[in-house]
């Protein structure tokens, strides 16, 4: 099935390298984005989002004439809906962009057009959501409008190699839909492309992040059992990992992201008796930001007054995706606690959390500082020389949540330096 002209529907994440790629692949790509910011930033060269290589690709999108974006769709021979379904308060999936934006097409579907949604959402959603959306169109689903479920599963930082070169799902409700799917995207993916049912794909994406999220709930928890053991994680981590059937990831102070952290809940939300390990993995990473203040203030004492600098606000390193991090949360409970906060994201410099300040510098950021708190392990932290960080502190506490930083450099300058998961006293 040939396809010249292509609507996508929402230029976040994964929407804009979508219709960039798209583009510089030949094909006509209209971006559509309901948020008026987004579409007169693209118009201006710019671009709102921080993903490597990103500004570049849309550059090129734009230059080769095959990209233009608008506030509403046209008429297309395809439609891709990559639409944020972000979570609500009661951890329920928020589906409102994705209605919306089949709403939003429905008065320009014509016989033969293929539409596939693309943003993580809860089993059946393409069935039993926007299949009868699309149908208000007085075409039907399956015979006269092809539909298909694929979603992205590419890492940010990595995006623009990984849309090319991931293996891609796409689930058709019927079998010509998933052919359909595979023709449109057959144009720009290296990697394999699999063939199912549009449900069996919306399970795929949340079992791979589940899968993800439950294994870091055991790090997290293996983490917390070693500090009461006298154990130091990340040796114990790195021994299990020779084992040839065994790989346990990382802990950290917890999982962000707009996916992991969600993602899980979406199956939680569909089948709530039957998913008490997916529960309760959420649970255990949600926790960790309190954990690690609970860890910082059994060293300090009282938080009240304490000035704390809190490197990386990101919710992983060399991102400036503040979602869902849990640096976030970290900073907001020592602030709870009355500690003076100061704050250094240098990929998001500006950014605000509730009373902590903002330090544009890493150095200023330090100034002073009572304890020092790695949240987030970017490149740049990992090279910090012990010796000037404690020239700057006052105190010389500091926390690594990272397990990055090794303790004999940190106490060759006379720091003391304590890790998440090491239980080990370093005296
Ligand atoms: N994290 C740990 N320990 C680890 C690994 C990660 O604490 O060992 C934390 C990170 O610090 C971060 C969070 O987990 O806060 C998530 O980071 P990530 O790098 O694991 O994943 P994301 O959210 O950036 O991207 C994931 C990827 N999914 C999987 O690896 C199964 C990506 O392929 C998906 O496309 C993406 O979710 C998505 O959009 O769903």
């Amino acid at each position: 099935m040939p396809f010249r002209k292509i609507c996508v529907l929402g230029l976040g994440y994964i929407g804009l390298p979508t219709a960039s790629t798209f583009a510089t692949h030949g094909l006509d790509v209209i971006g559509v984005d309901v948020n008026r910011h987004v579409v007169d930033v693209l118009r201006n060269g710019g671009v709102h989002i921080h993903e490597p290589g990103l500004r570049t690709l849309v550059q090129a999108a734009f230059h080769s004439g095959k990209l233009t974006v608008r506030e509403t769709p046209v008429a297309a021979d395809a439609f891709i809906i990559a639409v944020p379904t972000p979570i609500r308060e009661d951890k329920r999936a928020d589906m409102k962009a994705v209605t919306s934006a089949a709403e939003s097409i429905v008065p320009f579907l014509r016989k033969g057009n293929l539409v596939v949604l693309e943003s993580t959402s809860p089993p059946l959603t393409t069935q039993q959501l926007v299949a009868p959306i699309l149908e208000r169109s007085g075409l039907k689903v399956g015979d006269d409008v092809h539909l298909a479920y694929s979603p992205e599963r590419v890492l940010p930082g990595k995006i623009l190699s990984e849309i090319i070169e991931n293996a891609r799902v796409i689930g058709g409700v019927t079998p010509e839909s998933a052919e359909a799917g595979r023709d449109l995207y057959n144009v720009f993916v290296r990697g394999d492309i699999i063939l199912t049912d549009s449900t069996s794909a919306e399970m795929v994406k949340l079992m791979e992040n589940t899968f993800r999220d439950v294994n870091i709930a055991i790090a997290n928890e293996f983490a917390n059992l070693a500090e009461m053991f006298g154990v130091n994680v990340w040796e114990a981590i790195t021994t299990a990992n020779l084992h040839p059937r065994v790989t346990i990831l990382r802990p950290g102070p917890g999982v962000g992201g707009h996916c992991i952290s969600v993602d899980p809940w979406f199956l939680v939300e569909a089948a709530p008796d039957d998913t008490p390990l997916i529960r309760q993995a959420r649970r255990v990473n949600d926790g960790q930001p309190a954990r690690v203040v609970a860890r910082l203030e059994a060293q300090t004492g009282d938080l009240a007054g304490k000035r704390i600098a809190a490197l990386g606000l990101a919710y992983k390193p060399d991102v400036d995706d503040l979602r869902e991090s849990p640096a976030i949360h970290v900073v907001s409970e020592l602030l709870q606690r009355g500690a003076k906060v100061r704050t250094y994201e240098p990929f998001a410099l500006e950014t605000k959390i509730g009373a902590a300040v903002p330090a544009p510098t890493l150095e200023e950021a330090m100034q002073d500082a009572d304890a020092l708190l790695l949240l987030v392990n970017h490149t740049p932290f990992l090279e910090l020389d012990p010796a000037v960080v404690a020239r700057y502190m006052q105190g010389e506490l500091v926390m690594d949540t990272r397990g990055v930083w090794e303790p004999d450099a940190w106490m060759a300058a006379g720091l003391t330096l304590i890790r998440l998961g090491d239980g080990r006293q370093y005296a």
